[in-house]
């Protein structure tokens, strides 16, 4: 098998500038990284009374449905709110909504995650100190949203079983990085082929200590440990 293409030193033109070295792409980056850490850590400080979870994954792996159930099944015992990202359309606030709890939609235009600033302004629409949990559904990508802290307190990657279960290790980043794993669509696991032993030992090979959660967003099958898992980190961050 030949080598993969590994790209190094990328030129680009950008803002009148005729090109700009592979060096000083990486200065740019890290004073944005640097930027964005400054505004996760005021968020964070922001954040002291509700569990703040930051919900990633592939586009369509049932992030939203997972959340609209998680509304449904906890709103009359606690506070929910949800800051949702999408490069277009404010449908995932929208069903958010309808499910019964407040959602601030956040369309990034071209940027593939969301950044501590971008959070930032959508908390001003929301009161912070009636919540319990607020959840944050990134934009759906494996690789861009891995990189941004927005602050929060949990980070949760999404693995729906149509995906491949190769995926945790092609992507590792993103698994490797999460407080837990949650495989959804457990209800057509059979019928797609699923191969369930194959899954939990590349996610195991990745991230051995992320809690693993598996259901089914849309039967509710195996949301009872979710939720428990959603309780017992409120709880415990409130001491
Ligand atoms: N069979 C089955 N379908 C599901 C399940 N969860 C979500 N879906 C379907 O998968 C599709 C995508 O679900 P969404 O909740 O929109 O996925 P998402 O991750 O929020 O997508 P983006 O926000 O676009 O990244 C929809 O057609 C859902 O109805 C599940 O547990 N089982
Ligand atoms: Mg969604």
């Amino acid at each position: 098998m030949a080598d993969p293409i590994v790209t190094r030193d990328v030129r680009v033109s950008a803002h009148g500038t005729t090109e700009v070295t592979g060096a000083r792409i990486v200065q740019v980056q890290r004073s944005l990284m640097a930027h964005n850490d400054a505004v996760a850590a005021t968020n964070r400080e922001a954040f002291a009374h509700c569990l703040v979870i930051n919900v990633v994954s592939s586009p369509g792996s049932g992030k939203t449905a997972l959340l609209e159930r998680t509304v449904r099944e906890l709103g009359g015992e606690l506070q929910l709110a949800v800051i949702v990202g999408d490069l277009e359309t404010d449908n995932d606030a929208l069903r958010i909504h309808a499910a019964g709890a407040p959602s601030v939609q956040i369309v990034t235009g071209t940027v593939c995650h969301l950044e501590a600033e971008m959070v930032a302004r959508a908390v001003e629409r929301l009161d912070l100190t009636s919540l319990d949990v607020l959840v944050i559904e990134n934009v759906g990508n494996l690789v861009c949203p891995a990189a941004w802290d927005l602050g929060e307190d949990l980070r949760i990657t999404l693995l729906s079983v149509t995906e491949g279960e190769d995926k945790p290790l092609k992507y590792p980043r993103i698994f490797r990085e999460a407080h837990a794993v949650v495989i959804n669509k457990l209800d057509i696991a059979e019928a797609v082929g699923y191969d369930r032993a194959r899954a939990l030992d590349n996610l195991r090979q990745v991230t051995p200590a992320a809690q693993l959660f598996e259901l089914s967003a849309r039967t509710g099958e195996g949301m009872g440990s979710w939720l428990g898992f959603l309780r017992e980190r409120l709880s415990s961050k409130r001491g």
